[in-house]
């Protein structure tokens, strides 16, 4: 039997031809046959650079529906499709394709120079590029390309994609997804979340992660349903486009910006059917305060790039303000002594962890870093802190791992600390998650320095500039005497987080 997932949409693809898969708010337009047909042809280019089943292709391009019609073209061919952020710096890209050894990496337009000079540093053997226009080098061989209707056949552990996670060492893992994960993961949201043809989904994450392209377009097309793809958050064209949609996705942001129209009501909603939460806790204001508004209850689930998602909120039946709901259908969900890795008793915190179909293959090339985070008995251990309560709901209620999730986007301090301790006048720094009324957690670092030295918060936000995305930079920086430290010698980074508890909340912009 042929695993591939690409067998799980194609029906779609041959049942409802004419029907819109993507349109875009400007009025473009692009049917599940345009979209079979420009992946096929995807497929044959991939297939005449030497793309073969099991090579890795890297994708850094901004949001459009070609690069979704590369995704199902690289399915299709059994490559395994690696997606990057496009704030990436060109050193964490470089970072990302030595370790994955692509046989192609597809750029922007604009980019395509620095990539040429790094695929070749790299080793990359062929640069294409992709624009958000439908444009690019890519798509100009597109345009005389075959189509390709071989569909690579596949076992369920065959890679899907590689979707890198940064670490609390600060070097990034390759998160290695099987078709047999994305598969089992896609039906079982679509089921738990009633996803029917009739859908049509508003997109305005990215599609560089899980939550955009796993849970969101995996859906979609398991189902044969529709979405609008909006180049990213915009609270009021969501409002304008709700009429004639039934779904959408975010994190909490999407849901604090919504709040923050004054046209967010009952009557704009009035046509949606769903609202999902995820990538980061939901407060239970939000939630109340939604619901007040609209009528509509935030489903809220709970997932992670390596595992898919684990839980939801029922789609019938109580949506419990901050709780992450149920393990999703075949998959398992318990809660473990951090110390001695016992099941704890109902209501007692401990680790999050979990097992199923939906969990990972482990880390690219880290076969200890992946048996570390495994039990022997196969579940995966999160690194969240979380309880099951009385009616079987799991609570997220901090996290074991040191990670800052702002926006939903992971960024793990020691990534941040190590370039700033590397600066000649700092003795040491800690990096930690303020409170942040748009993006819940804003980045915050603490800093040491030298007797004798002195630094301007700009020269250091300056330093890092061009060592990591811009999203991953401090908001704001702080200097301090001496980190707090515990009798063990280990930063106090809650007594961090308390001194500069309210230092985002009357911030006059949303990004400062
Ligand atoms: C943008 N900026 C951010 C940021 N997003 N800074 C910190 N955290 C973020 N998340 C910065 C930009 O660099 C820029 O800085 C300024 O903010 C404005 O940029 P923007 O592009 O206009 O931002 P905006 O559109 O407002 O984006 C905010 C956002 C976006 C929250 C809507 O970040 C977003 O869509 N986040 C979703 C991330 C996501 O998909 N996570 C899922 C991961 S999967 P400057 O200074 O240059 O102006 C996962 C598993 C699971 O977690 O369970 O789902
Ligand atoms: P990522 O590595 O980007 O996939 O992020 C996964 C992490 O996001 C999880 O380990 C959680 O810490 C967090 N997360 C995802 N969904 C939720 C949620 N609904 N509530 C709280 N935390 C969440």
């Amino acid at each position: 039997m042929n695993h591939n997932l690409y067998l799980q949409f194609s029906g779609n693809f041959e049942r409802s031809p004419d029907k819109v898969l993507i349109d875009t708010p400007s009025g473009e337009q692009y049917r599940y046959r345009d979209v079979l047909s420009t992946s096929r042809r995807m497929a044959q280019v991939l297939r005449e650079s030497g793309v073969k089943p099991g090579d890795r292709v890297v994708v850094q391009v901004d949001k459009s529906p070609q690069a979704i019609m590369l995704y199902l073209a690289c399915l299709q061919r059994g490559a395994v499709y690696l997606p990057l952020n496009t704030a990436y710096t060109e050193a964490e890209v470089e970072y990302f394709l030595t370790d994955a050894e692509p046989r192609i990496y597809v750029c922007r337009p604009n980019d395509v120079v620095t990539a040429q000079h790094l695929a070749k540093r790299c080793g990359v053997p062929v640069v294409e590029s992709l624009g958000a226009e439908a444009d690019g080098s890519l798509m100009e061989r597109v345009a005389s390309a075959g189509e390709d209707t071989d569909i690579t056949e596949l076992d369920a552990n065959d890679l899907a994609s590689i979707l890198y996670t940064s670490g609390t060492t600060g070097r990034s893992k390759g998160a290695m997804l099987s078709h047999g994960n994305l598969a089992a993961n896609s039906q079982a949201l679509a089921q738990t979340w009633r996803f029917t043809a009739d859908d049509h989904l508003l997109h305005a994450l990215p599609i560089f992660h899980t939550h955009g392209l796993f849970v969101a377009c995996n859906i979609v097309l398991t189902v044969g349903a529709s979405m609008t793809f909006l180049p990213k958050l915009d609270a009021e064209q969501l409002l304008d486009l709700m009429p004639r949609a039934t779904a959408l996705m975010g994190v909490p942001t999407f849901y604090t910006r919504l709040l923050a129209s004054p046209r967010l009501n009952k009557e704009t909603t009035a046509n949606m059917r769903l609202f999902v939460s995820g990538s980061a806790p939901l407060l239970a204001e939000t939630h109340k305060e939604f619901r007040e508004r609209t009528g509509h209850a935030i489903l809220e689930r709970y997932g992670m790039t390596e595992t898919n998602m684990n839980t939801s909120n029922p789609y019938d039946g109580e949506r419990r303000p901050g709780t992450v709901g149920f393990a999703l259908p075949g998959s398992e969900v318990r809660i473990t002594d951090r110390e001695n890795g016992d099941t704890m008793p109902t209501g007692e915190t401990g680790l999050v962890e979990v097992r199923g179909p939906n969990v990972f293959q482990g880390y690219w090339r880290m076969p200890e870093k992946t048996a570390s985070e495994f039990r022997d008995d196969g579940f995966f251990i999160t690194g969240d802190l979380g309880l099951i309560d009385d009616d079987g709901y799991l609570h997220i209620v901090g996290r074991d791992k040191d990670l800052v999730i702002s926006g939903g986007y992971n960024v793990y301090p020691k990534e941040i600390e190590q370039w700033i301790d590397e600066l000649p006048q700092v003795v040491e720094s800690a990096v930690i998650g303020v409170t942040h009324p748009d993006l819940g957690e804003g980045v915050t670092a603490a800093v040491v320095l030298k007797a004798g030295e002195s630094l301007e918060e700009s020269q250091v936000l300056a330093a890092l500039q061009d060592k990591v995305a811009r999203y991953k930079q401090p908001k704001r920086v702080f200097f301090i005497d001496s980190l707090p430290r515990n009798v063990m010698g280990k930063v106090q980074k809650n007594a961090l987080r308390e001194r500069y508890a309210d230092i985002y909340i009357n911030a006059e912009t949303t990004n400062s």
